[in-house]
Formats: structure tokens, sequence, C-alpha cells
């Protein structure tokens, strides 16, 4: 079936293009076969074109949904990549000008312009757009360089299974000024993965010409990482010929590469921003490959090509035209994947396995989960820096690990966006990733691969999950200072799509672990507090609240409960304040007779919100206690609930006061809530008017 992919398998030239209905078409979609003949590359070139010029004229008949980039004059540069790429397990990760390896990759034309106009049938249902487009192997996204650490993690999970797939990545010249790129080029260097970093150097990036922003020279980039290096022009005769070189001399020796294409951009970068001067750009249009291809073919030949292709997209035109507006569905109106059962075998091997641990501190269950979760699942992996033996992690949670699991416990540069972008590309192909990062403090430099990467695929792309887990230690009262002491939650529990853990020593931590990994399909943050690590697992006279099941995970990661069911006061608490919450409960019913509740959620995002309410509303006096900086974060959101749920007794909050933490504990001391503060603020709550 030729579907809509135009150009199916070896053409019949004269066979007629059918155009099928979308959800069957792309069920059927089979790659294009381009062959590297002048007129196979012409026709399909000039298909590209024809695409890209009917997406200018919708834009200017105000069809497209935002705005789009263009390939004009790069398409011969954007086919060769792809189309050399022919393996069942290669992959293509591309960018905002991605139309080109798109259709060379797929044939969509009709997936194409539906989904940069905003309709059903476009290739992702209108959630992404131009930029962001997944289909099969091909991902691309609109943040320059934040592919490149995701296609090394693709690279590791082929190089792990021994396939001889490649990972392209394609970005452009000017993407040469971002860091991650060479994060991303120094980690596939040295886990030696099959990745091709392919720079569309077309001298422009927007409106600034590139000769001003590169220092150096981009070959001496690859060579600087070990990379093999490439240097060759689109216009050159025998171009994808070399090409296929490039790409089959990368996956025979499964190393990394560098290739860099010369290329020119003939449009604008997206619409109306070209600053060239008409000689630039007509110097520019004598230079155009594909025109060049256009003038060495017969005339006649060349206009039935074109009109071929120019009837073909106006039908896909029609096709995407007549398809519905995109309309939000309810499995889409929260970001979160549904949580999945472990399989019966890998649960009851973790359950026996946990019936043999008795007494434990919240380290040593972590550490024993890390290793059942290793020893039970082959999907397991483990990337962070220094958790190699005999160190084990800064603080020693993966002891032991690596040399048991020398090959899924990689100790890794101190490069936290690519091997959070690692675990995002080892998440995508099924493996259940786990990324340390040293302290919490150091999320922010992996915060675009969070942020603009995981939680938006998931939300995006409606059959892609990323189960990958971000294990981190947090909080203060170390004297570690400003950067080593915060409790970042609060930057994060307001990301979409992003579940925020902090478990505590009456949690069964191993559990949540276990259940983060292998049960919750969802990019999710395990905050640890450093002192906790210390502290016995302990459920003491806690209970579980009853989950409300609308809440996403909330059965999962339950929430807590102990004391009075008829308080003076209800202490609502998490992490590392649940010790010193509970001591100063203690000191209430002692000192003052004042009875407690404590109630400590484990899920702070999605927050459990019917969970929490019906333990909550009914309830006299609340105070929210939390480490973190406690303006505009997870206890902000609690009173902001409860109020807007017609809560009617008292609220009062306690956190840390919002000046960076300081380094000498006596600082600290009057910074972080104690229990002494947690005592005042009850009575104070209980006292006012
Ligand atoms: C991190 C990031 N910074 C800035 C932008 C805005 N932006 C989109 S494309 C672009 C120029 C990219 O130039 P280049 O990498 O040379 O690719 P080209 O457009 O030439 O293909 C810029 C600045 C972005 N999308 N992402
Ligand atoms: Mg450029």
């Amino acid at each position: 079936v030729a579907a809509r992919t135009h150009i199916a398998e070896e053409p019949g030239r004269d066979q007629p293009l059918e155009i099928k209905a979308p959800a069957l078409a792309r069920e059927a979609l089979t790659r294009p076969a381009i062959s590297k003949d002048a007129e196979s590359l012409y026709r399909f070139g000039h298909f590209i074109r024809t695409v890209e010029s009917r997406i200018l004229d919708l834009f200017g008949r105000g069809l497209l949904s935002g705005t789009t980039h263009t390939c004009i004059g790069q398409e011969i540069c954007q086919i060769s990549v792809v189309r050399a790429l022919d393996h069942p397990d290669d992959v293509v990760l591309s960018n905002h000008r991605n139309h080109g390896h798109f259709l060379t990759y797929s044939g969509d034309a009709v997936g194409l312009i539906a989904e940069v106009m905003g309709r059903r049938a476009g290739v992702c249902g209108g959630y992404g757009g131009s930029q962001h487009i997944a289909f099969r192997g091909f991902h691309s996204n609109g943040i320059q360089a934040g592919m490149t650490g995701i296609g090394v993690g693709i690279a590791l999970d082929r190089k792990l299974r021994g396939s001889s797939g490649v990972v392209a990545v394609m970005v452009g010249d000017g993407t040469l000024g971002e860091g991650l790129l060479y994060e991303s080029m120094n980690l596939a260097s040295i886990w030696k993965c099959p990745v091709l970093f392919v720079i569309e150097n077309n001298g422009i990036a927007q409106t600034t010409e590139t000769a001003f922003t590169i220092g150096g020279s981009i070959e001496a980039r690859g060579a600087a990482f070990g990379l093999r290096t490439w240097r060759l022009s689109d216009a050159s005769p025998d171009f994808c010929g070399q090409i296929e070189t490039v790409v089959s001399d990368t996956r025979a020796s499964g190393r990394t590469g560098l290739l860099v294409i010369d290329t020119c951009r003939m449009g604008p970068h997206s619409k109306g921003d070209d600053l060239r001067t008409d000689e630039e750009k007509a110097r520019i249009r004598l230079r155009d490959p594909l025109a060049a291809l256009g003038r060495s073919l017969n005339e006649g030949r060349r206009m039935l090509i074109e009109t071929e292709n120019e009837n073909f997209v106006a039908d896909a035109e029609r096709e995407a035209l007549a398809s519905p507006e995109a309309r939000l569905e309810r499995s889409r109106e929260h970001a979160f994947k549904r949580a999945v059962e472990a399989p019966p075998v890998l649960e009851a091997a973790f359950a026996s396995e946990q019936d043999v641990h008795t007494r434990r501190n919240v380290r040593v269950a972590i550490n024993q989960t890390l290793r059942a979760l290793l020893e039970l699942d082959p999907r397991v992996i483990l990337l962070g820096e220094d958790l190699h033996e005999p160190y084990g992690g800064a603080f020693k949670v993966t002891a032991g690990l690596s040399t048991a699991f020398a090959d899924r416990v990689i100790s890794t540069p101190i490069s936290e966006a690519g091997i959070v972008g690692a675990g995002i590309g080892l998440a995508l192909e099924g493996r259940r990733p786990v990324v340390e990062l040293m302290f919490a403090d150091f999320l922010t430099l992996a915060m675009d691969q969070i942020y603009n990467h995981a939680v938006k695929f998931p939300a995006m792309f409606k059959d892609v999950t990323i189960p990958l887990v971000i294990r981190t230690p947090a909080g203060g009262r170390r004297g570690y200072g400003p950067t080593h002491s915060q409790n970042p939650e609060n930057l994060l529990v307001s990301v979409p799509g992003l579940t925020v853990l902090f478990g505590s020593h009456r949690h069964d931590v191993g559990r949540l672990l276990f259940n983060a990994v292998e049960r919750w399909p969802n990019p999710t943050v395990f905050l640890e507090h450093k002192l906790l690590y210390g502290e016995w697992q302990d459920p003491g006279d806690y209970e579980t609240v009853a989950p409300d099941l609308e809440d996403p995970g909330t059965d999962l990661f339950p929430t807590l409960r102990s004391g009075s069911t008829s308080p003076d006061v209800t202490i609502v608490t998490f992490g590392g304040m649940l010790p010193i919450v509970e001591r100063a409960a203690e000191r209430l019913a002692h000192d003052e007779e004042i009875e407690s509740e404590v109630i400590v959620p484990a899920l702070l995002a999605p927050l459990p919100r019917g969970t929490l309410l019906s333990c909550l509303i009914d309830r006299e006096a609340i105070l929210v206690v939390e480490e973190s900086h406690h303006h505009f974060g997870v206890s902000a959101e609690l009173v902001a609930m409860l109020s807007e749920a017609g809560f009617s007794g008292r609220l009062l909050r306690v956190g840390t006061m919002p000046i960076p933490i300081p380094s000498a504990r006596s600082l600290e001391r009057e910074l972080i809530p104690d229990e002494q503060s947690i005592v005042d603020a009850v009575i104070e709550l209980l006292t006012r008017a």
C-alpha cells in the first residue's frame, strides 16, 4: 500500500499516488525509498520543497498554528543522512527545522501539513505543531541541542543490546553555542556509542551570522572529543554517496561521529526574518543543489516529476484541510500516563526480597532496593557521578552496586544535563533508568531536560512514556551552605507532568522507589533528605490514608497519618521535617496538653488533592510545615486548595525564610524551622483571635 507515503518502496513511476484515511495510512506507512540517482533525489527534494511552499502559503492565509521553519535550500542536506539510515533500529532526532528529515523518514505529507495547521489528522494530533514531532524512531523538539543527550541515551541502549542501530542527532551550526552539545559529545565518546552528530552548517542562526558566534574550527571540536569527523558539502556531486559511507562507517565501527555538512538556507529563519542582502540571497539561489539536480534532468522528465509532486501535495493539503481542528481528549487532560502493574514475577520476587530485611535505615533500604531492581530487572540502569566502588556515591547510597552490576551502574562525568538526557533516551527505549544527582541543588543544571523534554513527550505524544527516575539528596542542617542545602521541590511541583516524591523514614521507601521505577511510567524526581538517610525505617503508629483514586499515582505513593482523629491541631509535613515535627508534637502533648495529628504525603506532585482533602477538610486547625522556602510552594498550594474547597478552620504555614541558606550552623538554625518554631506556630495558630 502506498498509503500516504510519497514514493513508497520503489516507485512505479506512473503509478497513481494514493492518499488514504489518516489513521489507516499511518499504520501502513513504509519508509520512502529514495535512491541516490539524480532523478530520485530531485523527485524527493522537490516534493519536500513543494510541501514547504504549501505550508508557507497556508501561513500567508492565516491557516497555520504558530509559525514554521522551512528547510528550503537544504533539502538535499536533510534527505542525505535520513535516507542512509536504513536499519530498523536507526533513530533520527531533529529540531525546529525538521520537515525535510521528517518527510524523508515517513513520507507523511498529510500528517505534517495537518500537524502544523493544528488539525486532528496531524502526525501528533496537533499537539506538537511544526517543531515537536514523534513518529516511530523520529523525534524532534524545539530546544536547541536539547535532543543531544537523549540521543546518547538511545545509542547507549543500542550498544547494550548489541544492535547495530545508529542515532543521528541533527543540529544547526548556531547550536554549537550550546553547552549540552559538548556534554553529549563527550558522553557518547567515552561510552563509545553509535551517535552521529550532524551539524547542518548553513552559516546562520535566525538572523545572526555564525561566523561571529563560533570560535575556532568546527571539526576541531570533533577531534577534541575523539570523534571521527567529516566535513562535506551538499552541493558536491556525489554527496549522498559520501553520506552513505559516513553512516556505514559509523554503523560498522559503533563509534561516535561528527558530520559537518555545508549547506545554505534559502528562505527566512521562520517567516519574514531574513536580514541578508539581495546579493547574498542571489548567491545562495545560484548554489541551490536541488535546482542543480533538476537542471541535470531531461526537461520533460523534470516537468512531469514537478507536476506529479504538485498534484500529490495539493491532494495532501486538501486532506489536511478537511481534517477537523484538534480537540483535547479526556486521556490528555492531565499529563500523566496511567500506572502499570509490575510483571507478577518481579512483584513477587521484590516482595520476598523485602521480607528478608528487618531493621534498616533509609540509606540501606534505598541501596537494597536498587540492588534488587538491578537483580530482578535487566532494564534497570543507574547513572550518576561517583557511583563506583569503593566510593558508592557521595552519600553511599549505591555502595557495592558497581561491582555487582558493572555494565549497568555507570559512573559519569560531571554532566547533570547530559546524564538526565541520557536517562530520557534510555527511558524512551523502554529501559528503567535511575539517575542520581549528587545534590538536589544541581537539578537546575538538568532543568531544561526535565522541563522541556522529559515531561513534554508523554503529554504531546500518545504512545510515548518516559519512565525515568531522578534520585537526589536534598535538605539543610548539615552546614553545607547556600548551594548544597536546598529543598528544590518548590521549583519542581509546578511543572505539569513531573512527579515529585519526597518520602520519609515512616514510609516504606523501598516500596516507593520500586513503584516509581516499575509501576509509574512518568518522569519522576525522587527526593531523599540527607538527614533521613541514617533514620531507621519504621512505620511507627502511622496508617495509610485511604487513597482517592481520582488522584493520579496516589495509591502507589501513599499519604500517612498518625495521632488523634479529633486533634487540636493537624500538622501536614513531608520529607526531612518529619522527625522534627514528631518531636514538636510530643512536646505539645507533654508541655501544653495539645493533641496533634500528623499527615505525611510522599507524593507532592501531582498533589493527591482528593486524598488530602478527605482527611483535612473537616479539621479545626491545620499547620503546614516544610523545609523549603514556603513562599510559592507546596504549602502555598495546600493552603490554596483548602481555601478553594471551603475549609473554614484556622491555617498557618511554617517554612524556611526566603533567603539563601547560610553555611554556619548557627545561622542555619535561625532560618530553617525547628522544634521550637513549630511549637510556637501551633500555639499562635490556636490562640490567635
Ligand atoms: C535553547 C534555545 N535557544 C534559542 C532558541 C530560538 N531559536 C530557534 S532556532 C534558532 C536558530 C538556530 O540556528 P541553528 O542552530 O544554526 O539552526 P538553523 O536555524 O540554522 O537550522 C534560535 C535562536 C531555541 N529554540 N532554543
Ligand atoms: Mg544555522
